[in-house]
């Protein structure tokens, strides 16, 4: 019966890989439902360290099913390469599903992406560059490529030189580029179709299935609420819908048979790419948090930028994503700090909100309200009990669960797949 949602409550790189792949051992089923490889999902088993873009984490449980869902978008190159690498490294991964109705990210989407941020200049999104922005416009567009045209060339090809006809007038003549070949991508896409056809399956039907007979199907966020493409900081957000709601159409299981959606906050806040960030740190306490989280894209390599923590900015999404519980992850990067201020409003051209601003403009212009709670600095990487943890610590986290309107479960105090404090 359960399903299991986990979706980031910031902008993304929470530790929503590392929460799944904490379940993994008590699920039946993994499951992607938006994005594609830009995400990046680091995980640290017995102490090696695994950074998945595509496979859902719960690849690496050995009982639980992996499954790509419709609303992912896939690069069959990286999804290969990914399965190899893992291969290489003693990972079982046959036992992979993917979804015929996903789409296909194609060289000419890469293409698109990367061009387009490049003539957008200052205005430019910040996006990851692997064409996730163009495959989407694309499906929405109705001229997308997916997993199941990859066996009937002709459908193919007819398909990819219609998508071409239409990309290659905006390279040629806005951006002085040279057109791309049809020939040459159909005979990219079907070098793979032989590799991938075992792994395509009825997905819709598996984890329903699944459902009925009393399995558990957790739903692997990618991204987060405010990269997403209605709820987030619009026009810089991704081109999916990261929150709980899209884990319903990107996998074909229906609300209700959702049982629980467990948000990912990080104890402090980051984001990567460009967009407003109230609380964003451009001092040496940013520093401090980026060299000691090692915040750098996990798929780019770009240094993430840094901030307190912001309950308006979980709590708004603890609100849209309808959250049961909220797993905090990297609290143990707190430690060493003498106090940590937490933002508990903004002031807005001299107005106080309490809550997230309807507006972006405001949302843009918003200067953080702060208190100070006291810091601590011990090591609290060991400690598995709430109790465990020092008296402020204990206090920093009630005192965001308050601001946040919702039940901190679980708290992350290290990389490691153990390390976690469960809150019963
Ligand atoms: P895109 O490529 O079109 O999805 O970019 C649009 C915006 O979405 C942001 N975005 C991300 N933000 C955080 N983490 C992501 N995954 C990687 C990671 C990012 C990396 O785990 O670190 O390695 O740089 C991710 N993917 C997309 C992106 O920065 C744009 O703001
Ligand atoms: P995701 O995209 O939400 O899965 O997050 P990323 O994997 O991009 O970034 C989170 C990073 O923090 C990874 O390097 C994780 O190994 C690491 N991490 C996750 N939880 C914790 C935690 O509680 N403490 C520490 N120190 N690191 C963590
Ligand atoms: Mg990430």
């Amino acid at each position: 019966m359960p399903g299991i949602i986990v979706v980031g409550s910031q902008w993304g790189d929470e530790g929503k890989g590392k929460a799944t792949d904490q379940m993994g051992d008590r699920v039946d089923f993994v499951v992607r439902y938006s994005g594609g490889n830009n995400a990046g999902h680091t995980l640290v088993v017995n102490g090696e360290k695994y950074a998945m873009h595509l496979l859902p984490s719960g690849i690496l449980s050995p009982n639980a099913t992996p499954v790509i869902g419709n609303g992912v978008v896939i690069d069959l190159g990286v999804l290969f390469h990914e399965i190899d690498v893992l291969t290489s490294r003693g990972v079982d991964c046959s036992n992979l599903k993917v979804s015929s109705n996903a789409h296909i990210i194609t060289g000419y989407h890469t293409t698109m992406d990367k061009v387009t941020e490049r003539f957008l200049g200052k205005r430019k999104i910040g996006t990851t560059g692997r064409g996730i922005g163009p495959t989407y416009s694309d499906k929405i567009n109705r001229i997308g490529i997916r997993v199941q045209d990859l066996f009937d060339e002709a459908i193919l090809r007819a398909k990819v030189e219609a998508a071409l006809d239409q990309k290659n007038q905006i390279l040629v003549k806005i951006y002085n580029r040279r057109g791309l070949e049809a020939d040459e991508i159909v005979e990219e896409l079907l070098a793979y179709a032989d590799r991938l056809r075992p792994m395509v399956t009825d997905t819709v039907r598996l984890l329903n299935d699944g459902l009925d007979e009393g399995k558990i199907v957790l739903f692997e966020g990618a991204q987060a609420h405010h990269l997403d493409v209605d709820h987030g900081t619009y026009p810089y957000v991704t081109s999916s819908n990261p929150t709980a709601g899209g884990a319903c159409t990107g996998t074909g299981v229906g609300p209700t048979r959702i049982d629980r959606v467990i948000g990912i906050a990080k104890a402090y806040t980051t984001r990567v790419g460009e967009g407003p960030f109230p609380t964003e740190l451009e001092d040496e306490f940013g520093e401090r948090l980026r060299v000691a989280g090692g915040e750098f894209g996990t798929t780019t390599g770009r240094p993430r930028r840094c901030g307190w923590f912001d309950p308006l900015v979980v709590e708004a999404a603890a609100v849209a994503n309808g959250l049961t519980d909220v797993f905090l992850t990297k609290l143990d990067i707190l430690s060493g700090f003498d106090t940590i201020p937490i933002c508990v409003a903004y002031d807005v051209d001299g107005v106080r909100h309490d809550k997230l601003p309807m507006t972006q403009h405001d949302f843009t212009i918003a200067t953080p309200i702060y208190e100070e709670v006291e810091g601590w600095h011990e090591d609290i990487s060991g400690c598995r009990e709430f109790s465990d943890l020092p008296q402020t610590a204990q206090d920093y986290v009630k005192r965001l669960d308050e601001l946040i309107g919702v039940r901190i479960s679980g708290i992350g105090v290290g990389p490691g797949r153990e390390q976690a404090v469960m809150i019963h």
